[in-house]
């Protein structure tokens, strides 16, 4: 990599304060009031962001709404082509907007370098492509012709969290594009810094109105946006607990809602395990994106023959992770996104003590000087955990990972079952076919064999159980943005 990142940071223009961004114009919230947006990793304020409420949800609706009739009936070759400019405007600045991401997000900047805006940019392309494919079918019968077209929704609403915006923003406004639907966007009102830079670039490449973003609290802009009677299609990702009222608002108006919520997913280790190859692996699943990921491996299950042997390795590992300065190229393990955040996970080790599991590493914030004024947190194991636990049970959301030991396969398999979330999970063995039948017993939308946390652009991602329902990250999620209608063609003239 070239390009001085500092030199990046200094440079790069950050607004004072950002707009929402309704029917192609940067305008002024109605209620006056900003919200800041601040770098966790040292508390400074980087902008100020409008505090929407439903007077902007009306107006940024209301331009989705008029820019649809001319977007849906748009060519696929004119959205495709907008489509992969918007992924050829990632990949001019992807620096840049790398150090934006990791400048409010805390995330290490290796990490928004080489995962978070390539797996944008795999998004914009893989629909870029999508949108040529989309096409409806005919079916035949003895007395007509049946007619199967594929049509958009309209004004998709899409609420999106703090902890991978970019990519979160891409997996969610790409498909709905793709397929001829206009987007209101809410991003998290502590972490979008790179989302708002980033649709400046959108204003300048798509007609206006066609995505349009409204920045706030989620109880003042999500909800006026769910429960807008204009919005056809809900897109959330979030926790279960909002989800919850998520799907309250949508029911008021019968809108179809894709959800992907939380996950505390078994990463199992068996006795013929790759043991280091597997370490490296829980390693990365503990630390990265400071654990914030919902598809984190958070509940390791190690098989007693290995579990010394695994645990003094996993140890080391951690020990060996550098923690600092998310802008540092070297840094593995940055700072959590916010305060609110950090509290959660302090509220997490405090209960882990009480519930009477081990700190076998880490255990606390970090006690380094250097980081004393942002939101860092100890790499922390914790062992002789009970599945029942809470710490076993719920999403934690920051680099803790919980360790229970197995011995029989059908024993551990009904632990690791025992959860409401379903969203993701690990197996390592060598032995192929004990690697498929726990990948085939597992609840979960995805398994990953002899690795962890590698995204394909077009591998459908979401959840089973309360994880959430729908899929994103493929060309399946495009049923989702589209709906199908059937016009039946008489070809018997004599009859009716
Ligand atoms: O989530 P919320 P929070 C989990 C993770 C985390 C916990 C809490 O465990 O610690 O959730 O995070 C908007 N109507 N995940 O409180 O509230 C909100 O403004 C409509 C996992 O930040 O779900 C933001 O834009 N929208 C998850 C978005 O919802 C509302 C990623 C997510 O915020 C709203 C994030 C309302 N009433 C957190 N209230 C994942 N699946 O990756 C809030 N929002």
């Amino acid at each position: 990599m070239s390009t001085n990142l500092k030199a990046i940071e200094s440079n790069y223009g950050i607004r004072d304060e950002y707009g929402h961004l309704i029917g192609g114009e940067w305008v002024g919230g109605a209620s006056g009031k900003t919200i800041a947006l601040l770098n966790p990793a040292t508390g400074e304020t980087l902008a100020r962001i409008q505090a929407g409420n439903a007077a902007d949800v009306g107006r940024a609706v209301a331009a989705a709404k008029a820019a649809f009739p001319a977007w849906s009936q748009s060519s696929a070759a004119e959205r495709q082509d907008l489509l992969y400019e918007i992924a050829r405007r990632l990949k001019a600045r992807l620096e840049e907007y790398a150090v934006l991401e990791t400048l409010n997000n805390g995330k290490p900047i290796r990490e928004s370098l080489y995962f978070d805006l390539p797996n944008a940019i795999g998004q914009f392309e893989l629909f870029a492509g999508a949108a040529y494919g989309l096409h409806g079918q005919t079916l035949d019968f003895p007395d007509a012709i049946g007619i199967v077209h594929r049509e958009p929704l309209g004004v998709c609403a899409q609420i999106i969290p703090w902890n991978v915006p970019l990519l979160m923003m891409a997996c969610k406004i790409a498909p709905a594009l793709a397929a001829g639907n206009t987007v209101v966007l809410k991003p998290a009102e502590t972490v979008c810094l790179s989302v708002l830079e980033f649709f400046v670039e959108m204003a300048d490449i798509l007609p206006p109105g066609v995505v349009n973003v409204v920045t706030g609290y989620g109880a003042d802009v999500g909800e006026a946006l769910v429960t807008h009677p204009d919005v056809r299609k809900v897109a959330f990702t979030g926790s279960v607990a909002t989800a919850r009222r998520v799907i309250q608002y949508a029911s008021a108006n019968i809108v179809p809602q894709t959800l992907e919520l939380g996950g505390k997913s078994a990463h199992i280790i068996c006795a013929d395990a790759d043991i280091d190859a597997a370490v490296e692996s829980a390693t990365m699943s503990t630390v990265l994106n400071k654990g914030e990921v919902c598809l984190a491996g958070s509940r390791l299950f190690l098989h007693e023959a290995i579990e010394e042997e695994f645990l003094e390795k996993f140890r080391d590992a951690l020990g060996n992770i550098r923690q600092g300065d998310p802008l540092d190229p070297a840094t593995q393990l940055g700072a959590q996104a916010s305060t609110m955040q950090m509290e959660k996970i302090e509220s997490y080790l405090a209960l882990a003590i009480e519930e009477g599991a081990t700190v076998f590493a880490g255990g606390a914030r970090s006690a380094d000087a250097g980081l004393a004024k942002g939101h860092f947190v100890q790499p922390t194991i914790f062992t002789k955990v009970a599945n029942d636990m809470r710490i076993a049970q719920e999403e934690i959301f920051g680099p803790v990972t919980t360790v229970q030991s197995w011995r029989d396969e059908d024993e551990m398999m009904a632990r690791a079952n025992d959860t409401s979330f379903g969203l993701a999970g690990g197996v390592w063995t060598r032995d192929l076919a004990r690697a498929h039948r726990i990948a085939r017993k597992l609840e979960t939308g995805t398994v990953w064999i002899n690795r962890y946390y590698n995204l394909k652009p077009n591998m459908p991602l979401g959840g089973y159980k309360q994880s959430g329902f729908g899929r994103e990250f493929s060309h399946e999620v495009l049923n989702h943005y589209t709906q199908t209608k059937s016009v039946i063609v008489n070809l018997d003239e004599g009859k009716l």
